[in-house]
């Protein structure tokens, strides 16, 4: 068998949180005065919190803005999107994240999130999921976001796997870059999929089951 273990991106892969993190960015943005469409958006997927500030604040021409006011507004978004996660429940767990789960875990594959969120622990808790991995890393254990291979170097270590034996699922072209620069082989769902960032470009992730049973 080519792959031992799965790292999974979090947002936009394992859970529809992308889409909140789009809500409270657009809604930051329309304030700012700042452009903001789903296009320039795909560009935020996968990096962190402060970067994403940056890349928005540099379409921004209003006033100069401190550095606390910059961290006040960082802040303001994360308020914004964690409000979304509140309401969050196990139902917002998708079928077919559940379906593709349990038949890998069941095929013997150690199973791993990699995440740049601050907010992972928050989400897996909500969608009932704390516990399920071999493996979380996420953006409160590492230093650089994607497309640095950090968090999925982390991920790899912490299940005691090699990244060639390790498969990496994102829905960020930044996150299919932080894979391949770490050595792994990445398959791409959504926006990433669409660009053709993957390894293996597939339409849902229930396709991996049918991938690693072939490998
Ligand atoms: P937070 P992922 C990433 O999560 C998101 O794609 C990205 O939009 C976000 O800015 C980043 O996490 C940081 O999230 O503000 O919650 O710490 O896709 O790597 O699971
Ligand atoms: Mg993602």
């Amino acid at each position: 068998m080519r792959y031992k273990a799965v790292i999974f991106d979090l947002d936009g892969v394992v859970c529809y949180t992308d889409e909140y993190h789009y809500g409270a960015w657009k809604t930051l943005a329309d304030k700012l005065g700042v452009p903001f469409d789903r296009s320039f958006n795909d560009r935020l997927r996968g990096v962190s919190r402060k970067e994403s500030l940056r890349l928005i604040l540099e379409r921004y021409t209003g006033p100069a803005l401190t550095d606390a006011e910059q961290d006040a507004l960082a802040e303001e978004k994360n308020t914004l999107y964690r409000r979304f996660l509140h309401q969050m429940t196990p139902a917002d767990l998708p079928p077919e994240v559940k379906r593709t789960l349990d038949a890998l875990r069941q095929a013997g594959f150690k199973l791993a999130i990699g995440s740049s969120s601050k907010n992972t622990p928050l989400i897996l808790a909500r969608i009932g999921l704390t516990g399920f991995f071999d493996a979380v890393a996420d953006g409160n254990c590492i230093t650089r976001s994607k497309p640095d291979p950090e968090v999925f170097l982390t991920a790899a270590a912490m299940m005691g796997e090699e990244p060639q034996h390790c498969l990496v699922v994102e829905d960020a072209v930044s996150g299919a870059q932080a894979g391949h620069a770490g050595g792994f082989s990445v398959a791409c769902v959504g926006a990433a999929a669409r660009d053709g960032a993957g390894d293996y470009n597939i339409l849902s992730i229930i396709d991996l089951v049918g991938i690693l049973e072939q490998l």
